[in-house]
């Protein structure tokens, strides 16, 4: 606990599986949205910390397309969420310079929290700082779907070359594109004593480190979340090959 952390050595990119809200309301014998609520004032604290020590991008998973299969009282009050969210934080993220994007899928999304979700991009477009992610109604697989149609598409018309179908071109089709070039995941977080990936940016996690946190997200802490990045520069990333170091020793 509390240990040094490298300025030089941010992971650019961190993600987090926000898990264990509902947990931690059911332990306290309060209703699931409880858990939710106070799950929202954890983004902000560590997206400010985030921000403070210069992570470039924030990926938040809020909701997956398989959230869906949950009673209609708790899917419509975490749609509310966004607009909750926004509400109370939009002006001190853009005072933070933190910018926003809303990754997913907008279809069954209701119109209102859509136009919420716009709108805090539109006015945190400019902004230079951390660049804050939600997940919101997103799926890795689903995405990956999308990508190949976007692709074949543009086979089917002659804009694109079966032979040339590369890396790239499928890294530039993901919901992720916006985010080059840190689109790449460096650390994958989850909370809450689960150690899967759930179909969370299956593609950009390739290479990413990954850290599991017991305690569950309305419990995790700006302490916890710079224990975790201290823990990352610890490791010894190899991308595959022999070292990420350059040839340094
Ligand atoms: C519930 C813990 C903020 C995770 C945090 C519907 C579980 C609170 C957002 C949010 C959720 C989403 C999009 C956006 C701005 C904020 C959120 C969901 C759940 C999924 F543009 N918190 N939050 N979204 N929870």
């Amino acid at each position: 606990m509390g240990q040094k952390i490298d300025l030089n050595s941010i992971p650019n990119h961190v993600a987090i599986i926000m898990d264990g809200n509902g947990r931690w309301a059911q332990a306290r014998n309060l209703p699931r949205s409880a858990g939710h609520k106070e799950g929202v004032e954890v983004i902000r604290k560590i997206a400010l910390a985030a921000n403070e020590i210069g992570v470039k991008a924030l990926t938040l998973y809020a909701f997956s397309t398989e959230n869906w299969k949950r009673s209609l009282a708790e899917v419509k009050y975490l749609m509310q969420l966004p607009e909750l969210f926004f509400n109370k934080f939009l002006p001190e993220l853009i005072e933070h310079d933190i910018k926003v994007r809303v990754i997913g899928f907008e279809e069954k999304v209701p119109p209102l929290t859509q136009s919420v979700i716009k709108q805090a991009e539109k006015r945190t477009m400019h902004c230079k700082g951390l660049q804050l992610n939600f997940a919101f109604n997103y799926g890795s697989r689903a995405e990956i779907v999308h990508a190949v149609q976007e692709i074949a598409k543009k086979v089917s018309v002659g804009t694109l070359q079966v032979e040339s179908i590369n890396e790239e071109t499928i890294r530039t089709h993901l919901l992720t594109a916006p985010l080059m070039p840190f689109d790449d995941v460096d650390y994958l977080i989850r909370t809450s004593h689960e150690e899967r990936l759930s179909n969370f940016l299956l593609w950009q996690n390739a290479y990413s480190e990954f850290y599991f946190s017991d305690v569950y997200w309305p419990d995790f802490t700006t302490e916890m979340f710079f224990d975790a990045i201290a823990a990352y520069q610890k490791r010894n990333r190899r991308f595959g090959g022999v070292s990420d170091k350059k040839e340094k020793e």
